[in-house]
């Protein structure tokens, strides 16, 4: 369906399910613009990424405000947003990337955030507030960032300097890895990896550009063992792939779990890769939302923002908890890239109707 369709399919199905709790998206807003600074009006329904948030402070959210925490877990924005869209279960706090904060203010599916009661958002840097994604941070604060990339073991590439997409995507130079290749289950990432290699933009909106990734991802294929989101560091360090598509923090946490920083690394292919900032935003099918606000000014505190980051080695968006993250990360190029490599590197935007291309395309190349 196109994007102007689905839209309007998704405005109207949101209208009805408000309708029929009795409510209505003004009424959930008048709550949240009513909570106070650490107000909690039940428990906390969180839906978020696997493996990114230190159990710790769950518990300590939870000791501190009285309430029970249910975490469920996504790998990928459009999964996220099918759930949310579909509104079977109750989520009070979602945490999507860039362009999907985009795609869901636009249909209408958050909440604006009540800034008295989150007063920690002066705490961000301002590099990381007002983003063309959610101009003014009026529905989103900012999570994790970081960046997309190659994980590999030494066996196979000297440095990561070394690194190209063409380890994936050239057949000769990927040839000796047929099978030991991982990439993400993720349409918009995968094909940022192969327009990325092809020379072209990861927000490409050509038809020719995007036939050509798809004929190269569909060649690749047979080399690749296979598409996950969730066990692509695992894969790497237990040896079963070589060369793996992913997320810089959770190759650095699985290098860190199995003491395999001298066998394994991670880096950006000189090509350039994506760039990414995961946010947290309160779905209008919340029921908790003083306690999802409550929870985005705990995670904004400088101690539980440094605590968060250190935990899995993403960047922290938080210029005062930057101030107590351990120098060694902050001055680790792989976890806050310097200038040169930033450069390189691109956000997801949202796609407009565009978007629907890609998730077809992905569909032909895993099928
Ligand atoms: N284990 C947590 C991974 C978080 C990844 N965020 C991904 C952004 C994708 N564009």
């Amino acid at each position: 369906m196109v994007r102007g369709r689905r839209l309007l399919l998704v405005a109207a199905v949101v209208a009805i399910v408000a309708a029929a709790c009795g409510g209505g998206g003004s009424e959930l807003q008048a709550k949240a613009d009513a909570c106070k600074v650490d107000e909690v009006d039940g428990d906390l329904s969180l839906y978020n990424w696997s493996e990114y948030i230190d159990p710790e402070l769950v518990e300590k959210f939870k000791a501190t405000y009285g309430v029970e925490v249910t975490e469920t877990f996504f790998e990928s924005n459009e999964s996220m947003l099918a759930q949310v869209e579909a509104g079977g279960a109750v989520y009070d706090l979602v945490v999507p990337s860039d362009y999907m904060v985009d795609i869901m203010r636009q249909e209408g599916l958050l909440v604006k955030l009540n800034r008295e009661a989150i007063p920690n958002l002066a705490n961000l840097d301002p590099k990381f507030t007002n983003l063309p994604f959610d101009p003014g941070n009026e529905y989103s604060a900012p999570y994790l960032w970081g960046t997309t990339g190659i994980g590999f073991s030494y066996d196979v590439v000297d440095d990561a300097a070394d690194l190209t997409w063409g380890l994936i995507f050239d057949p000769e130079l990927s040839a000796p890895f047929a099978g030991k290749i991982s990439l993400l289950d993720d349409e918009r990432e995968v094909f940022a990896a192969a327009l990325k290699y092809l020379g072209y933009s990861v927000n490409s909106k050509d038809e020719k550009e995007l036939q050509e990734a798809t004929e190269l991802l569909k060649a690749a294929k047979d080399r690749v063992a296979t598409f996950t989101s969730d066990s692509f560091e695992d894969l790497l360090v237990a040896g079963e792939v070589v060369i793996a598509h992913g997320w810089n923090g959770d190759f650095f946490s699985a290098f860190d779990e199995a003491d395999a920083w001298e066998e394994l690394g991670y880096g950006i292919p000189k090509e350039g890769g994506v760039a990414w900032v995961d946010n947290m935003a309160i779905p209008t099918t919340a029921e908790h939302v003083c306690t999802a606000q409550t929870f985005i000014n705990f995670i904004l505190d400088p101690e539980n923002g440094a605590q968060l980051a250190e935990w899995n080695y993403y960047a922290s968006p938080n210029a005062k908890a930057n101030e107590l993250i351990d120098p060694e990360m902050l001055s680790d190029p792989a976890v806050y890239p310097p200038p040169e490599v930033f450069e390189k590197l691109e956000f997801l935007e949202d796609l407009g109707d565009f978007a629907t291309k890609y998730a077809d395309a992905f569909t032909e190349v895993k099928s």
